[in-house]
């Protein structure tokens, strides 16, 4: 619906923007830091843009001062970052290290000091090493143990004054990157793997999230789940379909077991039917019921389009664009599940990714409706190259453009009855995008570091920084 009067931002609606640990802080092996799966698997050849590395990253480990008064001097309400497990434990259990812990907590004291909420992310993708070696990783059940004691660590040595916790970050990504597409450490393809995998994931999430109530009884936890809203190529019934067939294993597989504690019927009776549905042990199912979280967090960048693919002959693996030149990205799809199409009608960024704020809009009815969730946005934004002109300007009118009508969605689906806790850009600072090096830029303050070469790390205001700024300061009105 058109709405004639939209209803305005909630009086304490977070304001805020988004990094991750790994794709900031550098300082990899500094103050008893142990190695993690990423450390590691962007040193073999090839599985990074040039080559690059977050060893260095933007520096915030040593910045992290400058970058939070760049923040208070912009009025951001929220920060979300994640924390290193390798920092906290270098071999995943074990010893605490107290540097690490320090680290964190002066990052923390520093963001409350400055009216700033933090919003921690327990698990950002950097599994440490050591944990791999042993058993796997998220390969074992194991994990779930040492995962549960990691966040209970940071529960009980933050949760005084961090209220707001992301448990895991984009489940469906590193388990899909890392297990089906061989893009994501430990780089395997293999389905049945996968499944069993995830279900780990979901245990894990689970049993973080049940010991949360005990240690942060006061705070609010939730996952941060990758959301692709899926559309069906066109009205012929059999494309609505294969959009459902996507919509139910792409998206309700992940979100229906956070929020109901339970998988999907269609997409459990198909893997099962392929023999590679997960095995269940007896008190997962309950497991995964107490582990309710108090709201969905969501990563909005696009929405996916499908149309009908044929069981023989379809289309199976596609490809990503990683280095920024548009129209290179591959369609991917099942054989007679679904496969996706490019989307006509929609804009896309130098890396093929659609630009749709009424996908967002549409997502956050559906996870309303069926979920009845309230939604933290964790991650909005545009990657794309931006320009240092003389005098250090940035001109980044694009993504202001983009970030203005993906909030204008966002109030338009407060409107129409969506329960918002707040909106994270993705980033504030420019920082390392996992696989396509430094010159795919969300940040707004852009940091002179590239791919190649030493540079001097400098921040430099974009003019989306004074935007968002006047955005805060009149709690959205402006829009
Ligand atoms: C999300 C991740 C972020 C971030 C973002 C942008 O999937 O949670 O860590 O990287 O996507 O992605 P990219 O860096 O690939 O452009």
């Amino acid at each position: 619906m058109i709405h004639d009067k939209l209803f305005p931002f909630p009086q304490n609606f977070l304001w805020g923007s988004a990094s991750a640990a790994y794709q900031v802080e550098g300082a990899w092996d500094e103050d008893g830091k142990g190695p993690s799966n990423w450390d590691l698997f962007v040193r073999i050849p090839g599985k990074t843009f040039k080559g690059t590395t977050g060893d260095v990253a933007v520096d915030h480990y040593h910045r992290y001062k400058e970058d939070v008064r760049l923040m208070a001097e912009m009025g951001l309400k929220a920060y979300r970052f994640s924390v290193a497990w390798t920092r906290i434990f270098p071999k995943g259990k074990g010893e605490v290290n107290e540097k690490g812990i320090q680290f964190y907590n002066d990052l923390i004291d520093e963001l409350v000091v400055n009216k700033i909420e933090p919003i921690l992310t327990i698990y950002h993708w950097d599994l440490p090493q050591a944990l791999q070696d042993e058993y796997g990783g998220w390969e074992s059940r194991q994990i779930v143990e040492d995962f549960t004691n990691y966040a209970v660590t940071l529960y009980r040595h933050f949760g005084d004054r961090v209220k707001y916790w992301v448990s895991l970050n984009e489940q469906n990504i590193f388990t899909g990157l890392g297990y089906r597409m061989a893009l994501h450490p430990p780089g395997l393809k293999d389905d049945k793997l996968f499944y069993q995998v995830n279900h780990y994931a979901n245990l894990a999430n689970a049993s973080a999230i049940k010991e949360f109530r005990k240690y942060v009884p006061d705070g609010k936890i939730g996952p941060s789940f990758a959301y692709s809203p899926a559309y069906a190529a066109s009205s012929k019934p059999e494309d609505i379909l294969a959009a459902e067939n996507a919509e139910e294993i792409n998206n309700h597989w992940w979100m229906d077991v956070y929020a109901l504690g339970e998988y999907p019927q269609a997409a459990w009776n198909y893997l099962q039917s392929k023999d590679l549905a997960p095995i269940v042990e007896s008190g997962d199912l309950a497991l995964l019921k107490e582990g309710k979280p108090d709201f969905m967090g969501v990563n909005y960048y696009q929405t996916t389009t499908y149309e009908k693919n044929p069981l023989i002959g379809g289309v199976t693996e596609g490809h990503f664009n990683t280095t920024g030149k548009k129209g290179t990205s591959k369609d991917t799809g099942i054989p007679g599940v679904f496969k996706t199409i490019k989307n006509e009608n929609l804009e896309r960024t130098n890396w093929d990714w659609n630009i749709d704020p009424t996908g967002l809009r549409i997502g956050l009815r559906r996870i309303t409706n069926r979920y009845k969730l309230p939604i933290l946005i964790s991650e909005n934004g545009l990657g794309e190259y931006d320009k240092v002109e003389d005098g250090d300007i940035i001109n980044d009118d694009y993504r202001i453009d983009y970030l203005k009508s993906h909030l204008k969605a966002v109030q338009e689906s407060i409107s129409d009855g969506v329960d918002m806790l707040g909106y994270c850009t993705w980033s504030f600072t420019d920082l390392l995008s996992w696989l396509n090096g430094f010159q795919k830029r969300y940040g707004f303050v852009y940091v002179n570091q590239h791919e190649e070469g030493e540079h001097d790390l400098r921040r430099i205001k974009k003019k989306s920084y004074h935007w968002y700024k006047e955005v805060i300061e009149k709690n959205g009105d402006n829009l």
